[in-house]
C-alpha cells in the first residue's frame, strides 16, 4: 500500500534534494532540450485553473487526468475550463503547436510566473508534456493525502519529441497470469515514462489468456485452474475486459499489441484441441519452464483454420495497427515447415488489416518483408535480420542481455532467470538501438522494448521489482536523443525518481548503482 511521503519515517531526514523543486530537464526520458529561466518558477496554488484547447475532447481528456493527478497531494481544486481569467495562474494544454519537428508525441512545456503552457499537435502531445510537468513537481505530488508545501516548478522551456515511433514494454500473462487490475497498475506506470506500446503475450505452452470464441476450450481449458508455471497462474481475459485494457490504455495514449505465439509454445492449445496436433492425441499439461518442444501441425489444415479464426478474432478486438504473431523458438518445428507456416501465416494478419510483428525468426521468411520483426538475440550480429531489413522488414530492438526485464540484475535476485545474462541498472541504460545490430541502419530500427517475462513472476510487487528501474533506462533510449545519453545523468534522475515510486507503493530494486535519495 502506498504510503504518504509525509508519514514515511526517513523523509525529514532525507538528503537535502527531498522535497526540492526539481530542476527543470530532471526528467526521465531526458527531454531533447532544456532552456531554465531564473526567477521564473510557476507557483501552484489554491487558485490554479487548468485549460484545455476549445473544442478538443481528448485535449479536455488530458486536462481532466492532470487535474486527478494533481488534486489529492495539493487539496486544490484544479477546475479544468475551456477558458480561463487571465488574473488567475493558468496551466494550458493546447493544441496546434504548428511545429513540425514535434510530431505526433512532442510538446513544448513553457512555465513562468503566471503560466504553464503545454502545446503540441496531437493530443499524444499534450499527455506526453503532462507527464513531464508531474515530474517537474515536488515529489511530494505523488502523495495520496494532502500535504502542506509550496508547488512550484522551474521557470524555463522546454522542447521534446521521441527519437524512435515505437517504445514498448511486453508483458508475459501466460506464464503466469496478471489480473486486468494489475496490468492497469503497469500501464499506469509506464505510461509516466513515455512509453507508447503494451504487447500481451497471451499464450503460451502454460496456458491461453484470451478468449476466443470460436475456440472457447482455449480459455475454459488452456487458462483455466492449474495453468500456468507450477500450476500456479491460472485465468484469462475475456473479450470484455480485453476492449475495457485496450480502452484503459489508449487514454494513457499506449496501443496494446496482442501476441498468439505460433507455430511453437502451443502446448496450452493441443491440450484444449488434441486436433492441432499432428497425432490427435492431447499432450499432457505442462506447468515446468522449458521452450522449444511444441508445434502446430504444419500440414494440417485444421492448424489454419484454428490460425485464421484466431487472427480474425484478434484482429477484430485490435484498433491499434500491429498483431504480434510470436515465431520464437519453434525447435520442433522442421526450418522447411516453418518457412511453410510463415508463407500463410504473415499474409493472413494483412488479410486482416493488421501488421504482422514477431520475434526476429520470422525474419527467415521472405513474406516478413512487410512486417516487424523483434530482434531478441544476444549477439550483435544478425545477418537474416539484417537482410530482411534490407527487403523492408523494419526492427524492434529488445536485445536479450540489455532489454530483458526478466534477467536478475546480479546473482543474489531472488526473481528471474540468467539466462541471457545479469542485467544491472547501467547494463540496461548503456546500449544504443541505433547501432546495436551490425550493419541494420538505423532507419530500420522502428523503437524498442522491454519484455518482461513471467515464469519467476506472480504478483505485481514481482512485475514492479523487476521492471523498475531498468524500464525507465530502456524507456530513454526508445525516447531521448542520442546526444542526451549520459549515465551520470541518468543515475541523478533515476535517484530523485524513487522516493515517487515509494509513494506510490511500487516495488522498485534499489540498485546499488544509484544513490537513491
Ligand atoms: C526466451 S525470448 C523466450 C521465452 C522465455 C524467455 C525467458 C523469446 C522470444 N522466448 O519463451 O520466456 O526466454 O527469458
Amino acid at each position: 500500500a502506498a504510503v504518504p511521503i509525509a508519514a514515511l519515517p526517513t523523509a525529514a531526514s532525507a538528503a537535502p534534494a527531498a522535497g526540492a523543486v526539481p530542476a527543470l530537464g530532471s526528467v526521465i526520458p531526458a527531454p531533447v532540450e532544456v532552456r531554465p529561466v531564473a526567477g521564473a518558477d510557476f507557483r501552484l496554488g489554491p487558485l490554479t485553473v487548468i485549460r484545455t484547447q476549445p473544442g478538443s475532447a481528448a485535449a479536455r481528456a488530458v486536462g481532466d487526468q492532470l487535474a486527478r493527478a494533481l488534486r489529492p497531494a495539493t487539496g486544490y481544486p484544479l477546475p479544468v475550463l475551456p477558458a480561463a481569467p487571465r488574473v488567475l495562474p493558468t496551466i494550458s494544454l493546447l493544441l496546434g503547436a504548428g511545429e513540425a519537428q514535434l510530431g505526433d508525441e512532442g510538446y513544448r512545456l513553457s512555465v513562468d510566473r503566471r503560466s504553464i503552457t503545454i502545446r503540441a499537435n496531437k493530443p499524444a502531445g499534450l499527455f506526453a508534456g503532462t507527464q513531464t510537468l508531474r515530474q517537474l513537481l515536488p515529489q511530494e505530488i505523488e502523495s495520496r493525502t494532502p500535504v502542506r508545501r509550496s508547488w512550484s516548478v522551474a521557470g524555463g522551456s522546454i522542447v521534446d519529441h521521441p527519437r524512435f515511433a515505437y517504445r514498448g514494454s511486453m508483458l508475459d500473462v501466460a506464464r503466469h497470469f496478471h489480473t486486468p487490475d494489475e496490468i492497469r497498475a503497469y500501464i499506469d506506470e509506464i505510461s509516466r515514462f513515455k512509453i507508447n506500446h503494451l504487447h500481451l503475450h497471451l499464450s503460451d505452452d502454460q496456458g491461453w489468456r484470451i478468449q476466443i470464441d470460436s475456440w472457447p476450450r482455449l480459455t475454459t481449458v488452456g487458462g483455466g485452474p492449474g495453468t500456468g508455471v507450477d500450476g500456479t497462474g491460472p485465468g484469462y481475459l475475456t473479450k470484455a475486459d480485453y476492449r475495457d485494457l485496450v480502452r484503459y490504455a489508449a487514454a494513457r495514449h499506449i496501443t496494446i499489441v496482442p501476441e498468439i505465439d505460433m507455430p511453437g509454445h502451443v502446448n496450452a492449445a493441443q491440450v484444449a484441441y488434441p486436433e492441432l496436433t499432428c497425432d490427435g492425441v492431447a499432450p499432457p499439461p505442462r506447468t515446468d519452464t522449458a521452450v522449444g518442444y511444441s508445434s502446430l501441425c504444419i500440414g494440417s489444415e485444421t492448424t489454419y483454420r484454428f490460425v485464421e479464426d484466431v487472427i480474425r478474432e484478434l484482429a477484430a478486438l485490435t484498433p491499434g495497427p500491429y498483431l504480434h504473431i510470436g515465431g520464437d523458438e519453434a525447435h520442433a518445428t522442421t526450418d522447411a515447415d516453418y518457412l511453410t507456416f510463415q508463407q500463410r501465416v504473415l499474409p493472413l494478419v494483412a488479410k486482416y488489416g493488421k501488421t504482422a510483428y514477431g520475434w526476429n525468426e520470422i525474419t527467415q521468411s521472405p513474406a516478413s518483408a512487410n512486417a516487424v520483426a523483434q530482434f531478441w538475440d544476444t549477439a550483435t550480429t544478425n545477418p537474416t535480420v539484417v537482410a530482411a531489413a534490407a527487403r523492408g522488414t523494419k526492427v524492434v530492438m529488445s536485445p536479450a542481455n540489455k532489454a530483458y526485464l526478466d534477467q536478475k540484475y546480479d546473482r543474489n535476485t531472488p526473481l528471474g532467470l540468467s539466462w541471457a545474462g545479469y542485467i544491472e541498472v547501467r547494463t540496461a541504460y548503456d546500449w544504443d538501438p541505433a547501432t546495436h545490430l551490425t550493419g541494420l541502419p538505423a532507419s530500420a530500427v522502428l523503437g524498442v522494448e522491454a519484455p518482461l517475462w513471467s515464469e519467476t513472476l506472480r504478483s505485481l510487487d514481482d512485475i514492479e521489482f523487476m521492471a523498475f528501474p531498468r524500464l525507465p533506462a530502456i524507456a530513454e533510449l526508445g525516447w531521448s536523443p542520442a546526444s542526451t545519453h549520459d549515465w551520470e545523468s541518468f543515475r541523478a534522475r533515476l535517484a530523485a525518481y524513487g522516493p515517487r515510486w515509494t509513494a506510490r507503493g511500487v516495488d522498485f530494486y534499489p540498485s546499488p548503482q544509484i544513490d537513491w535519495s
